[in-house]
């Protein structure tokens, strides 16, 4: 077991001068340049994806950066946590961004205005925040994977204590609203799943797991030209979605804005319902994470049970392909699961009661040609075998580690230690190499994207550490 109490810090940045002692050298470099990337992208009350790309709060990157201050810097970890969820919505949603009201239109699109419809309340019903300031932050209308209540544990497991447990009962009713929010108003086709409304609140963006159903969504440059794409002007446009494409994600993002990001008959109105494998799956593993937090607070973790174990057999009833052997999404427009074998079709290993057959089946392709691990790559976004792998751009082939971190989870929660070495052994060989990028080439490891990236640091600080726990 590693020794947490030597890394743990009340607050403030991480000290580079101080004690803290990684197994060996190598180690100990690591674990300091990663520490540092995230003081840097530390604001005073949240930490920033990274300061070039992105600087605002993102959710799910909240959440895997809890995983790491909850090594270095505690109380930042609850702090990050805490910032997000003030700006939680009253019908439960978390916004996938939190707007700094500093940070200028400019500097990331789409912004507050776009989300906001050129308003400015955080959520549709909520008090002016004109001349009479109401201490709200403005933020996006769509959600991103519920990492949170797993990161709330992994946080409170690795620093426990008097602070953790005030903090997992200001959380926990919270993180409670976040999944019944996700579990009723976007159960859209009432079998136990959570659609989702938007590619990005997948996580994965620009994935071809979308492909089949944004083909449905008119390609309307018109719409991309009443905007300023920002992206292609900081990065390359050929690691970044088409202009077709990002077309179609503003023409959906105006549609459910447009309706005042209601939920209500989502089914006859709204172009892109798709449920994805790799959300639910992170949203069982955040009931199981929330039983294992009720038993701390005191509520009843049996709910939580029960509702991870429907989730798992939401799962693999609707989104198990037995020939692909891999999770696919499902379109609810068309009722078709998507073709395209996507990481997020591996990452119901984190479900530990994932049945023995699926669990072989992703085990399987995790060591395939397709998406081949090795101690000299992790898993690649995409198949590797499919015409359109593209090694650049966004989601369509670049190694995340964010995935592989749950993927090394995964493995290691089904007994498959040894290939969870083996991947824990690439991923450090990545940033041992190319450093803290937000995303790496699927052949060379080379560093692509931001060079100094939060969930990045933050989850090669957990592998340093290799807790030993898994709950
Ligand atoms: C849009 C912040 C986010 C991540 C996403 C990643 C990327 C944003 C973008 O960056 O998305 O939300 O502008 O491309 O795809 O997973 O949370 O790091």
């Amino acid at each position: 077991m590693f020794h947490l109490a030597k890394h743990a810090r009340a607050d403030g940045p991480t000290d580079p001068t101080g004690t803290s002692a990684p197994a060996d050298d190598l180690d100990e470099t690591l674990w300091r340049a990663a520490a540092a990337i995230l003081d840097a992208n530390w604001t005073g009350t949240y930490t920033v994806p990274s300061r070039t790309l992105y600087p605002h709060q993102w959710s799910w990157d909240a959440a895997f950066i809890s995983v790491g201050l909850a090594h270095t810097a505690p109380d930042r970890a609850w702090r990050d946590l805490r910032s997000l969820f003030e700006a939680q919505w009253p019908d439960g949603r978390v916004p996938h961004i939190v707007f700094d009201p500093n940070v200028t239109e400019r500097d990331y699109f789409p912004g507050p205005t776009f989300w906001g419809g050129g308003g400015t309340t955080p959520y549709p019903g909520a008090p002016p925040t004109g001349a009479q300031r109401v201490p709200v932050r403005l933020s996006s209308g769509i959600v991103q994977p519920p990492v949170h209540a797993l990161g709330a544990w992994l946080t409170w497991l690795r620093a426990p204590g008097e602070t953790a447990v005030a903090e997992l009962r200001w959380l926990y009713p919270r993180l409670v609203a976040q999944q019944e929010y996700l579990a009723t108003a976007r159960d859209v086709d009432g079998a136990g799943l959570t659609a989702i409304v938007h590619p990005w609140e997948s996580g994965l963006d620009n994935s071809p797991a979308w492909d089949q159903a944004l083909a449905a969504v008119p390609a309307d440059l018109a719409v991309l030209h009443r905007y300023a794409r920002r992206d292609t002007q900081v990065v390359s446009s050929t690691h970044r979605p088409t202009d077709e494409d990002y077309a179609r994600y503003l023409t959906i993002a105006l549609s459910y804005r447009d309706q005042g990001y209601r939920d209500a008959d989502l089914a006859g109105r709204h172009p892109f319902l798709v449920e994805c494998p790799g959300f639910n799956a992170l949203r069982g593993a955040a009931e199981l994470a929330l039983a294992r937090i009720a038993e701390v607070v005191g509520a009843d973790p049996a709910p939580h049970r029960a509702r991870a174990a429907a989730i798992t057999r939401a799962l693999v009833d609707r989104l198990f392909d037995p020939e692909s052997g891999l999770f696919h999404v499902r379109d609810l427009r068309t009722g078709l699961r998507g073709p395209a074998r996507c990481v997020n079709g591996l990452l119901p290993l984190v479900l530990p009661d994932l049945p023995q057959a699926q669990v072989s089946s992703l085990v399987a392709a995790v060591t395939s040609p397709r998406f081949g691990v090795s101690e000299r790559m992790p898993v690649p976004s995409y198949d590797r075998l499919a015409a359109d792998f593209d090694p650049y751009r966004y989601w369509r082939g670049p190694v995340w580690f964010n995935i592989n971190w749950l993927l090394w989870r995964g493995l290691r929660t089904h007994g498959h230690d040894a290939l969870a070495d083996t991947l824990r052994t690439a991923l450090l060989g990545l940033v041992r190499d190319a450093g803290y990028h937000e995303y790496f080439h699927p052949d060379s490891g080379a560093g692509i994207g931001s060079p100094a990236f939060s969930w990045t640091a933050a989850l090669a600080l957990d592998l340093l550490a290799k807790p030993d726990d898994l709950d």
